[in-house]
């Protein structure tokens, strides 16, 4: 696991990786309550490995806009009965967590990668674990907080802002002692932002690469797909959110966090079939 973030993206030769998103949650945006039981929890990480996921995201609290924060004990309580079963399927696991005490766990019970939506700014420690543990590790920028954080976002240039608030992370998180080879950003799709604000940073993922490191996005299912297309029920918008994922990856995105695993992957081989076909 010593170079996690490499080994998955090498391995899979260029093209895109598939994250898939398993929410043991009552209330995410879009699956809430549909995988909360353990055996369909377990069940679901299996189906979508089988269509093609080469990790799987597992979180145990929603960070939709106006959500509820939930303790960490209770997401541990969340994740015992699945995240242990999953990682010794040997399914790659990334914890989508802000708190040390739940990484750490999840760590503990075969997770290879931590996925944290506040960059290291909710757990002070969650760094220096991440360093101890060589996992790999995702800097996430949003503005402000999931309870507020759709209130009234203002940027004068969101690609600039954006990506300086991610660099600088990256070299906080590297002060700390985590390896910068293990470490993937992502500009936080909806997490602060208005539609111009999401659109921009999809066009300017190339921007983002600028950086170094591998770029993810996660679009699935959120609500500016809604806006562009009338969409109001998220489980209606994967067509937008696969336009979302091959547009990211036209700009140089490697990594995308989907709900949608067997039509995202198909719509990335296709793509990647007529590439190879013109040289
Ligand atoms: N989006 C969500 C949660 N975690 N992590 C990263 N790195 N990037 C994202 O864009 C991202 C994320 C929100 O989506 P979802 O998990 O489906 O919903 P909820 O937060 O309501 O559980």
């Amino acid at each position: 696991m010593s170079a996690f973030r490499d080994d998955i993206l090498k391995s899979h030769m260029g093209l895109p990786v598939v994250m898939g998103i398993l929410n043991l949650t009552p209330d995410s945006f879009s699956d809430g309550g549909e995988f909360f039981r353990a055996p369909d929890a377990i069940a679901r990480a299996r189906q979508i490995t089988a269509e093609g996921a080469q990790i799987i995201d597992i979180g145990a609290e929603s960070t939709r806009p106006g959500s509820e924060r939930v303790s960490p004990a209770e997401q541990i309580a969340r994740l015992r009965d699945v995240l242990p079963a999953v990682a010794a399927d040997g399914i790659t696991v990334s914890i989508d967590t802000t708190r040390s005490e739940v990484a750490g766990f999840a760590l503990d019970c075969g997770a290879s990668m931590v996925n944290d939506v506040s960059a290291g700014r909710d757990d002070a420690g969650l760094f220096s674990l991440v360093a101890e543990r060589g996992a790999g590790l995702c800097l996430m920028h949003m503005l402000g907080k999931p309870k507020t954080m759709q209130a009234d976002p203002h940027y004068e240039d969101v690609v600039a802002e954006v990506k300086d608030f991610l660099a600088r992370r990256v070299d906080v998180a590297c002060a700390a002692g985590v390896q910068r080879e293990r470490i993937v950003i992502d500009p936080g799709i909806g997490f602060g932002k208005r539609l111009e604000h999401n659109l921009a940073l999809l066009a300017g993922v190339g921007e983002l690469c600028s950086l170094g490191l591998p770029v993810l996005i996660g679009a699935s299912r959120k609500r500016f797909i809604g806006e562009i297309s009338g969409a109001e029920t998220p489980v209606d918008r994967v067509p937008g959110s696969i336009a979302a994922c091959l547009a990211g990856w036209r700009g140089g995105a490697r990594m995308f966090r989907v709900h949608d695993v067997g039509a995202t992957v198909q719509a990335f081989k296709v793509a990647a079939a007529i590439d190879a076909a013109g040289g």
